[in-house]
């Protein structure tokens, strides 16, 4: 069990732990969401990379025991892994961290490596992840930057499914014609997908089609990369700082027919927080706080 990062207080979030108490390593924090009745949580943050203040909250490596991903809409909403190898941080968690309020933007950044030591990133603005009722709906600008490809252009406004909730866009027999099913993964799959990070960890080259941990714009569909990590952070209002490699920035517009709307959903009660007993379960092995360990 990894070790919690120092004797910092609990913060709102990984940028508050930083920018208020001085943290400056990288690694497990506690956090408590201030939408969230219940708290609270570990969550791993990055604090070293182009300024800090990132929450992590998807990694795929290189490591033994690799962690299963195939897994149903109850893990993904809570998180699975281990903060040392693998993990899903948890959709309650990212729609908490990234809807605290109606003013706060936040950047995505995701980082993925090759077998042969390249690396790429691809950064989105504007990032934010639904509530539950909202099927934990990805939304982003369409301010792309980085020279991996544009592989979530086609996925701004899509629905979260999981083998065993089809929210997508592929009509026809679920278990035919689920994304999820056919391409091994958890995502917000319209038909299909142009990543899927979250795929079957097939460690290279592979025959199979759009199953591995894919990034079409870089890889295609045949090839699984070797690491992978998403991570967020509030926004900077300055000028997109460009680091290293070319880069495209990209402003889309949205399409006139985008039936999504623009929903800035706050489920939680009167209180403004949002009761998550599920967090409790023992099925959290992740973020959720055992005894004695403080
Ligand atoms: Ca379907």
């Amino acid at each position: 069990m990894p070790l919690l990062s120092g004797s910092f207080h609990v913060g709102t979030s990984c940028h508050d732990i930083q920018s208020t108490q001085g943290a400056t390593k990288s690694g497990i924090y506690l956090i408590h969401p201030p939408n969230l009745v219940q708290g609270p949580w570990k969550v791993f943050c990055d604090l070293e990379s182009e300024g800090g203040g990132w929450t992590v909250f998807q990694v795929r490596d290189d490591v033994e025991p690799h962690e299963n991903f195939m897994r149903g809409w109850e893990d993904y909403k809570v998180g699975f892994g281990d903060f040392d190898r693998e993990f899903w941080l948890g959709n309650i968690l990212l729609w908490s961290l990234t809807n605290v309020d109606n003013e706060t933007n936040y950047e995505l950044h995701i980082e993925l490596e090759d077998w042969s030591g390249n690396k790429r990133f691809a950064r989105y603005r504007g990032f934010r992840v639904g509530s539950e009722r909202d099927a934990y709906r990805l939304y982003h600008a369409n301010v792309y930057f980085g020279n991996a490809g544009d592989s979530l252009y086609s996925h701004n406004g899509l629905p979260f499914s999981t083998f065993d909730v089809d929210n997508d866009n592929r009509d026809g027999d679920f278990v035919e014609r689920s994304c999820s099913r056919l391409y091994k993964g958890a995502w917000w799959y319209g038909n299909c997908h142009d990543a899927n990070l979250n795929g079957w960890y097939l460690g290279g080259p592979h025959r199979s089609f759009a199953d591995g941990v894919n990034w079409y714009t870089w890889t295609g569909y045949n090839y699984s990369l070797k690491r992978t990590v998403m991570k967020f952070r509030p926004q900077s209002s300055g000028p997109i700082p460009v680091g290293f490699d070319t880069f495209i920035i990209a402003n889309r517009r949205r399409r006139m027919d985008d039936p999504f709307s623009e929903e800035k959903a706050t489920p939680a009660g009167e209180t403004g927080r949002l009761d998550v007993p599920e967090m409790m379960s023992s099925r959290n092995t992740l973020t959720r706080l055992d005894a004695g360990e403080l």
